[in-house]
């Protein structure tokens, strides 16, 4: 018995779900509602301490963090092998996983979170609101959701964030230019990790970031007709939700665009 928890625009949770349907797993989703701070009740930090999306429990054992789950559900599902037999090739996709976790993902959580919470937040008091944010427990986290409540898109830690994001695009655009997927001849772990940061970009219409880089461009085609894509990301967006990200992805484009160095 394989449980989720889930919440349907977190990219680290795309990515588990990525993989379960890349290998036809099926498994029970359990949403979790980050706006309503569902994350850090009593009951889920026992599940996931850091109190995020995703952790998956696999017969009663909670297992979180993303890079983690994928590499044990490939392990424990080798049939479809999302990893490469290589080791250079291993090493390679590894890499960007370990580059996904390290940066793309606060780059990314620094562009995204503001999107879905500012509006939530707005709706409290300033005290209620900052107490709230003094509860997440990584003080990283907690400090640059600060920053985004205080200051809004305009934060430094954005415009890092959007520089982050172009840096990356870049790099990926060198690697794609030479072998079809990320970690050389085989679509891999390292493909189902980056591909949600690009669903980001998509639904708050940032495609611009890589409009002019034709390998990346290539890839995301690739990537998003393939029946995971659909069957993981695609039909998970309600349509509500995707309207108004696309609405307030608009609004905050310019802010972004002029911070890219
Ligand atoms: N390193 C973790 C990161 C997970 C993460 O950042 N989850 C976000 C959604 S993508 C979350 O739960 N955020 C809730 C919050 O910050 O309150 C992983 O890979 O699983």
């Amino acid at each position: 018995m394989i449980e989720l928890y889930d919440h349907p625009v977190s990219p680290c949770a795309q990515k588990v779900r990525l993989v379960l349907a890349e290998k036809s797993i099926d498994y029970q989703l359990n949403p979790v509602d980050l706006s309503a701070k569902q994350n850090l009740s009593p009951e889920y930090l026992k599940l996931n301490p850091a109190g995020l999306v995703p952790t998956l429990v696999i017969d009663g054992q909670p297992i979180p963090e993303s890079t983690v789950i994928c590499e044990l559900l490939d392990d424990l599902y080798p049939e479809v092998a999302l990893r490469p037999d290589d080791p250079f090739e291993l090493a390679q996709m590894r890499r960007w996983t370990k580059r996904l976790d390290e940066s793309l993902h606060a780059a990314c959580g620094a562009l995204q979170w503001p999107m879905f919470m500012l509006p939530v937040l707005a709706q409290m008091s300033e005290e209620d609101a900052e107490a709230l944010l003094a509860r997440v427990p990584d003080p990283v986290r907690r400090g640059r959701q600060q920053e985004l409540y205080r200051q809004g898109m305009k934060a430094p830690v954005a415009a890092a964030g959007v520089n982050t994001y172009n840096q990356f695009l870049a790099d990926m655009e060198v690697t794609l230019t030479n072998q079809p997927w990320l970690a050389g001849q085989r679509f891999s772990l390292a493909d189902t990790g980056v591909m949600p940061y690009f669903q980001t970009l998509k639904q708050f219409g940032w495609t611009d970031l890589y409009k002019d880089r034709p390998a990346v461009t290539d890839w995301v085609e690739r990537c998003f007709s393939r029946q995971s894509y659909q069957a993981a990301i695609g039909e998970a967006m309600p349509a509500p939700m995707l309207e108004q990200m696309a609405k307030s992805g608009a609004e905050a484009w310019p802010v972004l665009k002029s911070a890219l160095k």
